[in-house]
């Protein structure tokens, strides 16, 4: 073995020794794995008292992750709800969780997964900024700014 060669090895190796002891994933909590991307808010029109959230939420760790809750103080009640098509009517329902699996994607978007919010405190307006913040299942915590737009829609969800 040449020298340098060997003092390469003696400095490298016990760097590969004690990277592999370590735990591969150690500090990614569920909210350092899950990225919001495009979030945004359904504008109200006068007189409604409830809008939704949407976003893009990607899960780049090898782990799956959900989200369990959310929060908001701009609504007296936050609720995760889905949209589906019962006998040709939209309805929606509340879930308990919205799953992100690992290395995936799941889309918030209307008609479908969305973060309610009830009893909204003012009449949200487009360029507005909302705050939205999501409880994932380990704990974790991701706060979203997520500004208002007019979404148009065939028929009022909410
Ligand atoms: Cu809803």
């Amino acid at each position: 073995m040449k020298p340098y060669l060997r003092s390469y090895l003696l400095l490298v190796l016990p760097l590969l020794i004690g990277l592999t002891s370590m735990p591969l994933i150690a500090a990614e909590d569920a909210a350092g794995s899950v990225f919001a991307t495009d979030p945004y808010v359904r504008a109200m029109a006068p007189g409604q008292t409830s809008s939704a959230a949407f976003m893009k939420l990607r899960n780049g760790s090898n782990t799956d992750h959900a989200v369990v809750s959310a929060e908001s103080a701009a609504a007296r009640i936050v609720e995760l709800h889905i949209h589906t098509m019962e006998d040709g009517m939209m309805r929606m329902r509340q879930v308990d969780r919205i799953d992100i699996p690992a290395q995936g994607e799941t889309v918030l978007q209307p008609g479908g997964l969305h973060v309610m919010l009830m009893g909204v405190k003012s009449t949200l307006k487009a360029g507005d900024k909302v705050s939205v913040t999501l409880v994932f299942e380990d704990g974790s915590r991701e706060e979203i700014q997520a500004p208002v737009r007019k979404i148009k829609t065939k028929m009022q969800m909410h």
